[in-house]
């Protein structure tokens, strides 16, 4: 939270992002590093009571969804290293490629579950998103193309949002996304970073990451930052 002059304007929400079995060791099918060990901070950050409103989101895909590489012929069809191309489904002309990954977060299983140990008791909306087969979803408010958009923007107006912190997995692909499209939404954003945890962690990934977020305007603070007060 800001301190010192906090703007008049100041309605925080929090958004945390596919805290979820499969993102997350041992078992996880796309483990990212480190993904359990920022459960206490982010339910730290659920129990602050400034928050207008909590959203947790689900990564959650169809077995059939496009970023699974099962779902692609060989020899492109490498869990992190192959991509695939997305066509947008009204405009053929339209594409851009994806990374592809392992199976993860498929609706009704463990994996898609939030993680044991999260405060889901303080969190008063869970978005679901990455359900439209034809696209990938990092983003929970929609897809690159908006085929698929979800409430999340409704939600934050409604409750009359204007700052949204972003916590989660993973830094590098559903965090940046969604904190880039908050921004594109009009909202002051900040990223607690390490709140997040990134599947490549290399410093070079993350500090590219932290450019382009602050290039966009998204503030990228730590817990013990003036700015989180
Ligand atoms: C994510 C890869 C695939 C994420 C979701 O939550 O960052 N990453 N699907
Ligand atoms: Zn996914």
């Amino acid at each position: 939270m800001p301190t010192g002059t906090i703007p008049a304007d100041f309605h925080p929400a929090l958004l945390v992002i596919d805290m979820q079995n499969d993102f997350c060791p041992p078992d996880g099918s796309l483990a990212v590093t480190g993904g359990r060990d920022i459960v206490p901070c982010i339910n730290k950050l659920l129990s602050t009571p400034a928050f207008a409103l909590r959203v947790a989101t689900k990564d959650y895909h169809p077995t059939d969804h496009i970023s699974f590489a099962c779902n692609h012929p060989a020899p492109d069809n490498v869990p992190f290293t192959s991509f695939a191309r997305v066509i947008n489904p009204n405009n053929t002309e339209e594409s851009y490629t994806t990374r592809l990954w392992p199976e993860h977060c498929v609706q009704g299983t463990d994996g898609a579950e939030l993680v044991n140990g999260l405060n889901i008791d303080a969190v008063d909306l869970i978005i679901e998103k990455g359900q439209d087969k034809r696209v990938e979803m990092y983003s929970v408010f929609y897809d690159p193309f908006k085929v698929s958009e979800s409430t999340a923007t409704a939600a934050l107006k409604e409750k009359g949002v204007t700052w949204v912190y972003v916590v989660g997995l993973a830094y590098d692909y559903c965090v940046k996304a969604s904190a880039l499209d908050a921004r594109t939404e009009g909202f002051e954003v900040v990223v607690v970073k390490d709140g997040t945890r990134a599947v490549d962690a290399s410093k070079q990934n993350l500090d590219e990451v932290d450019d382009q977020l602050r290039q966009a305007g998204v503030r990228v603070v730590s817990m013990d930052d003036e700015e989180m007060g």
